[in-house]
């Protein structure tokens, strides 16, 4: 079954002018976005910061900033579910120096590790934990200062 989605990504460029930002013509990206929740970081390490998002609940794209100054390719799918991916975080959580993805799906209870290759292509899935109950929350964080990043999960409990 296709799906059109009707939900555009508009780019808005930054232009700074003293204490004061303005923001040049809104540019379409990505007519058919699927009301995409997108962020911004360098998936493929050139340098130029690209988008990844969630598109239409749970596809998985990233679309390549093609020339480094707002230019960007078509969306490629990283990978598509059944179900919705309801939580996700970009972090280098392998520390090779390139962002990996981190999430979890709808009705799920593991926290699930996409490695970059560092070209924006990424490995197969894998299971970092089960929480065992679906989580509300995940970030991820040095929080004991070792220098590795840690996974904090928020769950419910029964008492
Ligand atoms: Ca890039
Ligand atoms: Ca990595
Ligand atoms: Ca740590």
């Amino acid at each position: 079954m296709k799906i059109s989605y009707q939900f555009a990504l508009l780019l808005f460029l930054l232009i700074t002018s003293g204490l004061h930002a303005q923001f040049d013509a809104a540019r379409l990206v990505y007519p058919n976005s699927g009301l995409a929740d997108v962020r911004a970081v360098d998936l493929d390490g050139d340098g130029a910061t690209d988008l990844i998002g969630i598109h239409g609940g749970h596809h998985l794209k990233w679309t390549r900033n093609s020339d480094g100054i707002g230019s960007f390719a078509m969306a490629t799918t990283i990978i598509s579910f059944n179900e919705d991916i309801v939580l996700w975080q970009l972090a280098d959580l392998d520390q090779d120096l390139d962002t990996d993805v981190i999430l979890v799906r709808e009705g799920g209870t593991t926290l699930e590790l996409l490695r970059n290759n560092g070209d924006g292509t990424f490995g197969t899935l894998e299971t970092v934990t089960d929480l065992l109950t679906e989580p509300a929350a995940v970030i991820v964080a040095d929080v004991n200062g070792d220098g590795f990043l840690d996974l904090i999960a928020t769950i419910g409990h029964e008492r």
